[in-house]
């Protein structure tokens, strides 16, 4: 088994550190009013150290010059305020990925806003109604904002939170840099658009090279996944579990039945999971990434230490399905009559659909490069009535992986026996797969639809939908 040193060939170095000092560091909002959270997020240049000692920082966008971004923290139904100030070389805007907001909040310029221009401001001011693990990133020119390092962690806490040691978030990305550090800057290139899109050639935890991590045990932990990679997929195994355990106990942040963690975690870019671990005093385990089994390699491995005493006491203690979060449900009566709308995915590398237009389609059409045009005199995908129950009929028929992102709405896939599987904002079609879920529309205007592999939404894989009250 290769280990992230090996992987990352010359930036071998010590990368030891308590699993608690590497969490991103928390933006504590200034609190003018009991529930509403209000912050200031700006978007600028700067130099960071990402390689070891030895190499140069490397030049990345931020959010307040950190990579990832400030991780913030509000409290299930508060009001989060935040002034977006971009101070970019070009246009810019925050989407929160998965939370259900007004469409004028929903950060997609040409769409739902105006581009913040350079030296621009925007406020962004929303409720957040569901508890959960979700992120934060720009909307424009996504590829080129998010492959340079415009990532950010958005965590709802609930409102009775979950009794835990310690309550940790890994965002997970890559970079492609040279051994000196420096960022490789061909973003969108005619090939990584074509194929697979841009896969780093260094995998982060929190922007870090760090992969070993030692935490006082006994101890309970709350683990946040969240995939910010441009378009890395991640299937993760846990490997020598030794006096540990994990379960799953939500994905895109909404809950479900608590499982122990027996097969691999499937993340692609966009999507998270959030994970409880009962680590003991000499517990220890090992995370492995086999999405590209010929580049297997070792993302972390974790280590209990001491002998203190859980101090939550929440070790070991039985594990309760956390409380759902408001989604109006999709009934059984509505699905049965809901109507049916095919989206089907060609294009890419060895496809007949390849054209000089757009590289991907969505039902024969791509929509391309949004960064200077007007979407509203594009017709949407599909039209829905505010509380409308729809069934979307996903087709890849492409020889290539695309993590399908709607805005807007969670939506469940419908299994082969018509129940309805865990609610998702993000979900991987793989080649040639064919799959059915269902969504029930419940804000108006005009959402995303997308592929979160960011190349492939840049040359094509991106439309929209209406819900109109
Ligand atoms: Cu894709």
């Amino acid at each position: 088994m290769t280990t992230r040193r090996d992987f990352m060939g010359q930036w071998a170095g010590i990368a030891l550190a308590s699993l608690s000092s590497l969490t991103p560091t928390t933006l504590l909002a200034i609190t003018q009013t009991p529930d509403v959270q209000t912050l200031t997020l700006t978007a600028r240049p700067a130099a960071i150290q990402v390689g070891p000692d030895g190499t140069q920082p490397t030049q990345l966008w931020c959010f307040n010059g950190q990579f990832p971004g400030p991780e913030i923290r509000v409290r299930q139904g508060d009001r989060l305020r935040v002034r977006f100030v971009n101070q970019l070389p070009q246009p810019s805007s925050i989407h929160w990925h998965g939370i259900r907001l007004p469409n004028n909040m929903d950060g997609v310029p040409g769409l739902t806003q105006d581009p913040v221009p350079p030296g621009g401001e925007f406020v962004y001011e929303f409720d957040c109604p569901d508890a959960g693990t979700f992120w934060y990133h720009p909307h424009f020119n996504s590829a080129e904002q998010l492959g340079r390092g415009l990532i950010g962690a958005l965590v709802v806490e609930e409102k009775a939170p979950l009794a835990v040691d310690h309550d940790l978030t890994w965002v997970l990305s890559d970079l492609r840099v040279d051994t000196q550090g420096r960022l490789n800057e061909s973003f969108t290139n005619r090939h990584d658009q074509a194929h697979a899109g841009r896969i780093g050639n260094v995998v982060l935890i929190n922007g870090s090279i760090t992969d070993r991590f030692m935490l006082p045990g006994p101890s309970r932990i709350r683990l946040r996944l969240i995939a910010a990679t441009n378009a890395r997929l991640f299937e993760l195994r846990l490997k020598d579990v030794k006096n540990a355990s994990a379960h799953l106990i939500a994905i895109d942040g909404h809950p479900i039945a608590p499982q122990a963690v027996s097969e691999a975690i499937d993340l692609a870019p966009g999507q998270r999971v959030d994970l409880l671990i009962d680590l003991d005093a000499n517990g220890s385990f090992g995370i492995e990434d086999h999405a590209y089994p010929r580049n297997a390699y070792k993302l972390a491995e974790i280590r209990g230490v001491g002998t203190q005493q859980s101090v939550s006491k929440a070790y070991k203690t039985k594990i309760t399905r956390l409380p759902n979060n408001p989604v109006p449900p999709v009934a059984s009566t509505a699905l049965q009559t809901a109507r049916s709308v095919p989206l089907v995915i060609t294009g890419g590398a060895m496809s007949r659909a390849m054209r000089a237009d757009g590289i991907w389609q969505i039902n024969g059409h791509a929509m391309t490069d949004h960064r200077k045009e007007d979407l509203h005199h594009m017709k949407p995908n599909f039209k829905l009535r505010l509380g409308e129950v729809v069934q979307l009929q996903l087709e890849n028929q492409t020889a290539w992986f695309h993590p399908m992102h709607l805005h807007g709405v969670v939506f469940q896939q419908v299994m082969a026996d018509q129940t309805l599987g865990p609610y998702r904002d993000t979900i991987l079609l793989s080649p040639g797969q064919k799959m059915t879920v269902a969504m029930r529309a419940d804000i108006p205007g005009l959402w995303m639809i997308h592929c979160h592999v960011l190349e492939h939404q840049h040359s094509g894989l991106m439309g929209y939908f209406s819900v109109e009250s």
